[in-house]
């Protein structure tokens, strides 16, 4: 792997087929070799990706050749430039992963993966987008495939920038959500410089850190291992249930030359179907279903695409049944008259038969739980109601850190991706209705109708509740900004459960661009970076994105808005600017009640006044479109248009609001 060694690492196969990496390329091989070398190498890549190369790639630079060291050089001679390297054929592999953007804070581990995107591979799939902490790179790439179904690139320090990606890689992970990276690292100590760094920035096991929170990871040594690898990784994370990945680009691979006559190919990428439940385990599902007095479908991480919440509209209305969601994505409309999702207590309760589709807590459905000085628990549905659960959950699960939540008494789990297992599920529920229990149905979703309309104006007339409050109420917020978007192409970007649920509660949510879930680890700094991630993935549709963002979360990354600023990132961020970490606020109440001392010190250490943050003027030294503190209702309107003009201009727009907490 070194340069300038000369003693082979074989593995018998690769005895054959020499590769640039496998062995150090001696000086003087090297300098006869290299400048034949890019041309030969061309020769012999994959088709697809020289393809996308060649489409992306400034015009062939010629091979630099000081003229001291052409011939046969004295041994000592300094080669100061050199043709095609490692990190080309790299780059290679990464656009034959059709990927878009490369998301990163520069580090001179990966310098010449940095320099092969923006120069060999025309800084085009992919883009390299100016990241301003690695938590950001992270977050963006979380956001953006929540969007877009696949996995931007990350570029990090193996050791400085992996740790602070960590806890967003963890996020991503918890909500099993493809993040793809690649970090730099030094193995070899003979070649690691005194300078830039580079022994605290060489690490044994770089991956070793978030293997507990990664799917798979691997550390190539030659350049073909890197591209067996790099496909491998790519599928590995986008196959259900997805996850994080990490593969670990040696600065030497990288960094070196290829070798002449080095044979290098880019395998076939292919992903591979999602796993669909056992058919006799479907058919049986279907009929507990059909059977049902009151069946019940639960949602929360289900629907990936727009097919996912057809199908499961299609599987709701054949029977009638209510779906409540948990909201882990946009599963299904909102307005649609079977989402019950605003009466979960009375159709939980009423349930004989309940499904969860990809529902990550079941046992939080089915049990109330009461966070007193004795913690304890009830089932909240009727004895003997039946749970079925279809989750690829069951196909993977780590110890260490324990996100798979309460066990679940279940009558019958089928261990497969819920959105694949859909089509069959639907299949076999049709096949097995009759006529007679077609009436029924259509009685019991005449009644659910009705209760949806009743439970929706209900949440129109909390909304009303302070309308004119100042703080401004975040039911409020919600209808102003509800009211200027409603006839656009519009996708929520952010988390909204710390806003109540408003939006979700009021608007007409029905597309699966239009909510992406939360942080899945619950990590706070998630929300700033998801939201400008998801937004670069909405650009290119022209959708509006806007988020509703929290202030505790936007003071870890707020530099974030200089990347959206940068790119010209279309986003709209309103502000939940309650002056406080309010969640935490509340718990520390809770105990101050708890041990009867009054909650009037529990704004210690959980709220943001003296001095107030000033967000518009935060937005605006990163050069975002800014307006605020807004704090009366009455002006909310105007300030929201004018922001909104902005972001239809291309740009990215923020509005300090300041609300009520909750
Ligand atoms: C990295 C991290 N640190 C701390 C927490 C604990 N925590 C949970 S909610 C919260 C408050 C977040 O404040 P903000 O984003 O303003 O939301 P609010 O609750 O005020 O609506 C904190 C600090 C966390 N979840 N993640
Ligand atoms: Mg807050």
């Amino acid at each position: 792997m070194a340069r300038g060694k000369k003693d082979k690492v074989s593995a018998p196969d690769h005895a054959k087929t020499p590769r640039a990496g496998d062995a150090g390329l001696g000086r003087r091989e090297f300098l006869k070799g290299v400048a034949a070398g890019a041309g030969a190498l061309a020769a012999t890549v994959d088709p697809l990706a020289a393809k996308a190369a060649a489409a992306a790639a400034p015009a062939a630079r010629p091979m630099a050749l000081p003229p001291a060291v052409e011939g046969d050089p004295p041994a000592e001679a300094e080669v100061l430039t050199v043709g095609r390297t490692g990190s080309d054929f790299m780059v290679d592999c990464i656009k034959a992963l059709g990927i878009e953007y490369v998301c990163s804070v520069a580090g001179s581990s990966f310098r010449a993966l940095h320099e092969s995107v923006i120069n060999y591979g025309g800084n085009k799939n992919p883009e390299f987008i100016t990241c301003t902490h690695e938590e950001s790179s992270v977050a963006m790439s979380h956001g953006y495939a929540k969007i877009e179904g696949k996995p931007l690139c990350i570029f990090a320090h193996g050791t400085v920038g992996l740790q602070h990606a960590s806890m967003a890689i963890y996020n991503a992970y918890c909500d099993r959500v493809p993040v793809y990276m690649i970090i730099g690292n030094n193995l070899d100590v003979t070649t690691r410089s005194p300078a830039y760094g580079e022994w605290a920035h060489s690490v044994q096991d770089a991956a070793a850190m978030v293997r507990e929170y990664t799917k798979w990871d691997d550390q190539p040594i030659s350049l073909q291992h890197f591209a067996e690898s790099a496909v491998r990784a790519y599928r590995i994370a986008m196959t259900p249930p997805m996850a994080p990945v990490l593969l670990v680009a040696d600065s030497e691979l990288q960094e070196n030359p290829i070798r002449e006559g080095t044979r290098l190919t880019i395998p076939k990428v292919t992903v591979p179907a999602a796993p669909q439940g056992d058919s006799g385990a479907v058919r049986e599902a279907a009929r507990l279903l059909v059977q049902a007095e009151n069946p019940l479908i639960v949602v929360d991480r289900t629907a990936r695409t727009q097919a996912g919440i057809d199908q499961l509209v299609e599987l709701a209305e054949a029977l009638q049944a209510p779906v409540i969601d948990i909201n882990g994505r946009m599963n299904f409309p909102t307005r649609h008259p079977l989402n019950q999702s605003n009466r979960r207590g009375a159709v939980v309760a009423n349930a004989d038969v309940i499904v969860g589709l990809e529902a990550l807590d079941l046992w939080a459905v089915v049990n109330s739980f009461h966070d007193q000085v004795r913690r304890s628990s009830r089932s909240v549905v009727k004895p003997g109601t039946k749970l079925i659960s279809i989750s690829a959950g069951d196909l993977y699960t780590k110890s260490n850190y324990q996100e798979f939540n309460r066990f679940t008494e279940v009558d019958m789990a089928i261990a497969a991706d819920a959105e694949a297992t859909l089509p069959a599920l639907i299949e076999e529920t049709k096949r097995q209705i009759t006529p007679e229990r077609k009436r029924t149905f259509q009685d019991r979703g005449a009644k659910l109708a009705a209760a949806h309309n009743a439970a929706l104006e209900a949440a129109r007339s909390e909304a009303a509740v302070a309308w004119d409050a100042s703080p401004i109420s975040t039911a409020r917020v919600s209808a102003e900004l509800w009211a200027q978007i409603k006839n656009d192409d519009w996708s929520v970007v952010s988390i909204l459960h710390h806003f109540n649920w408003w939006p979700i509660r009021l608007w007409a949510f029905d597309k699966q661009y239009q909510y992406i879930g939360r942080q899945g680890g619950g990590g706070i700094g998630y929300n700033a970076p998801a939201t400008v991630g998801a937004a670069l993935a909405n650009r290119k549709y022209g959708r509006l994105s806007v988020s509703i963002q929290d202030d505790g979360d936007l003071m870890f990354v707020p530099t974030v808005l200089w990347t959206a600023a940068h790119h010209r990132i279309p986003l709209l961020s309103v502000m939940h600017n309650n002056r406080a970490y309010h969640e935490e606020l509340m718990h520390v109440q809770r105990m101050a009640d708890r041990h009867n001392r009054g909650i009037d010190r529990a704004g210690i250490g959980t709220t943001f006044t003296d001095p107030n943050m000033d967000f518009a003027k935060l937005a605006q030294s990163m050069g975002v479109y800014a307006e605020g503190p807004i704090d009366n209702p009455k002006d909310l309107g105007p300030a929201l248009r004018r922001a909104i003009a902005v972001v239809k201009r291309g740009e990215p727009a923020l509005l300090d609001v300041v609300t009520q907490p909750r």
